[in-house]
């Protein structure tokens, strides 16, 4: 009798283990505002309200003035539900194809914000504000746009508990990381006034690659406060990958806001051997991540196949390598 009863014990203390551990780790992958709360930075860490890890993986928009037809509800909801992404981001180019600060319109692209976010939020998820700097180069060329940009953006949301602010996509050229912190160091405040304490993400040197130099000098007085590091798989190797590790150990929080499996330009070939082992090295830090592309634009990097008409309700058959990879990474998890 005994023996039974201790047997039932030693079983309950394991399944409890087992159990509680599993719950933790669901939890932590699950991250959503509705039970996540507001996320915050701790240590090198993306932590939601109660302290514990969260991870966020998503799925970035190509730019919002080239391809608005994705941001629909329906959409939002299936990436929510059925690929069981948990962050979206906005990307709103600065510079190109319509871009904030060369003649694009203003009123339209902030509209196309403002549904993006509700409906990243009626389907209970983060959501990424991008200002996409690219062939601008330098944040600071068009830093008193970013500035009257991000204010609107910080009083208008500052209330909410799902907003990520992305200041600088990925500053390159001769754009060096002290370039990056005096302009961070402008739009920051900025963002402060209205919004005590949303996390905000902070490209690095060189297409948000160089954490590095990032970790070595880091911005401060600030709290909640995260570094961008992108890759393309078929490009980007065990290089990057241990530039990014190496930063993380050392403390830094590090946030993937942009990458894809396939080359740098946005397409070429896929390399899904690469991509996995991004996505594990991603996993093992808890590293969030967000894929480019939600387009059908005739390139690798993007998610849907080139015939693909639609605006939502995708099926497998609309697919591309990228999207059925991603799809099954998504799901696996
Ligand atoms: C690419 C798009 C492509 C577009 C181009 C504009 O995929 O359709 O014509 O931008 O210059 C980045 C950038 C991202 C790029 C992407 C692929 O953040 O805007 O998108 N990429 O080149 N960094 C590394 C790769």
């Amino acid at each position: 009798m005994k023996k039974h009863i201790l047997r039932v014990c030693v079983l309950s203390v394991i399944w409890m283990i087992c159990f509680t551990g599993g719950m933790v780790e669901a939890r932590a992958k699950l991250a959503c505002p509705s039970k996540s709360g507001a996320l915050r930075v701790k240590g090198s860490s993306l932590v939601d309200e109660n302290g514990r890890k969260a991870q966020l993986r998503g799925i970035s928009t190509h730019g919002i003035a080239w391809y608005p037809a994705y941001i629909n509800r329906a959409c939002f909801r299936q990436l929510r539900r059925e690929w069981k992404v948990n962050v979206i981001r906005l990307a709103m180019y600065t510079a190109e194809y319509g871009g904030y600060c060369t003649g694009g319109d203003k009123k339209q692209l902030e509209k196309l914000i403002r549904k993006g976010v509700s409906y990243a939020t009626a389907e209970d998820m983060y959501v990424i504000i991008d200002w996409h700097v690219l062939s601008d180069q330098d944040p600071n060329r068009y830093v008193k746009e970013a500035k009257t940009f991000f204010r609107r953006m910080a009083r208008r949301y500052g209330d909410q508990n799902n907003i990520i602010y992305e200041i600088c996509n990925e500053p390159n050229g001769g754009t060096g990381w002290k370039d990056i912190k005096r302009y961070a160091g402008k739009i920051i405040p900025v963002i402060r006034a209205h919004d005590r304490d949303g996390v905000i993400l902070v490209g690095t040197p060189n297409w948000s690659q160089y954490v590095n130099e990032a970790a070595a000098d880091r911005i401060t007085g600030y709290e909640n406060i995260m570094y961008s590091l992108h890759f393309y798989a078929a490009t980007h190797k065990d290089d990057l990958r241990n530039t990014m590790v190496d930063a993380v150990k050392s403390g830094l929080p590090v946030f993937v806001s942009e990458y894809g499996i396939c080359d740098a330009s946005g397409s070429g070939a896929i390399d899904k051997k690469q991509a996995d082992r991004w996505i594990r090295v991603m996993n093992r830090y808890q590293i969030s991540y967000v894929a480019w592309n939600l387009s059908n634009k005739d390139e690798t990097s993007a998610i849907l196949k080139p015939g693909c008409a639609k605006g939502n309700h995708f099926t497998k058959k609309d697919l591309s390598a990228s999207g059925k990879w991603l799809y099954r990474m998504l799901k696996k998890q």
